[in-house]
């Protein structure tokens, strides 16, 4: 008998042999088999997901003249990241909706306390427990790391951060979920798209303020091609996103 042979013949043997143990521990699938009812008093810590979890958040910027020519201003950078971990309740803004003054204020200025103070609200409200309040990528630097808590009450993660130059333009993750099937994400990259406040009607990095009055909903960017090169918040011909978030469940 040749060895691969005798591995099937072997692998056949410990299949039969693991069904036949199965069936004897009343583990099978029959359905003579008494469903289990009683709590396990001990499980292992490798099979049941933790509570509360701490991630590894990197903002990467690829927002360059190369990836995004048109119009392409002087001057960019993106404000510090603003965000928190929430449940259904508790988002900051939703597309097709009018911007709260906290998403306009950062969308516009890149200023952080009208939104923290909104952040405060919806914590109040018992619908998130953790703040994400970090610097922005720094002068020379394509991205910056940090870390934020997630717990399965508050499983949702959204983050924003205002472009600049720009009338009311962001970027954000918008209610991404962090536990799935009863498993917290091990890692995910999440490119960005930019988003329009609807609260300037400027149609360019560099236009000056012009406020929208009454205000639009917030909408995926999208310009005539003179103006800028984005179409639904993304490059319109080649895809390119302006950066991506990479988040890693730490152990
Ligand atoms: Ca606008």
């Amino acid at each position: 008998m040749n060895p691969s042979v005798a591995m099937n013949k072997l692998i056949q043997f410990s299949t039969v042999l693991s069904f036949t143990l199965l069936t004897a521990c009343g583990g099978g699938s029959s359905s003579n088999s008494t469903p289990e009812t009683t709590t396990p008093t001990t499980t292992p810590a490798s099979t049941a997901p933790a509570d509360t979890v701490t991630y590894e958040l990197t903002f990467t910027q690829e927002w360059t003249a190369a990836n995004f020519a048109t119009n392409y201003p002087s001057g960019t950078h993106f404000s510090p990241l603003v965000g928190l971990t929430h449940n259904l309740e508790g988002g900051i803004f939703k597309r097709d909706e009018v911007a709260s003054p906290g998403i306009v204020l950062m969308a516009e200025t890149g200023g952080k306390s009208t939104l923290k103070n909104e952040i405060s609200d919806i914590q109040n409200a018992g619908h998130s427990n953790y703040l994400i309040d970090e610097s922005g990528i720094s002068n020379g630097s394509q991205s910056v790391t940090f870390t934020f808590e997630a717990s399965q009450d508050f499983p949702l993660l959204s983050v924003v951060s205002m472009i600049a130059p720009s009338p009311d333009w962001f970027v954000a993750i918008n209610s991404l979920s962090l536990f799935n099937d009863n498993t917290w994400v091990e890692s995910q990259t999440i490119e960005l798209k930019v988003y329009d406040a609807g609260s300037d009607s400027g149609l360019r990095f560099s236009s000056g303020n012009l406020a929208t009055d009454p205000a639009e909903p917030i909408t995926l960017l999208s310009s005539e091609r003179d103006d800028t090169d984005f179409a639904e918040g993304i490059h319109h011909q080649t895809g390119k996103h302006i950066g991506y978030i990479e988040i890693k469940l730490m152990q």
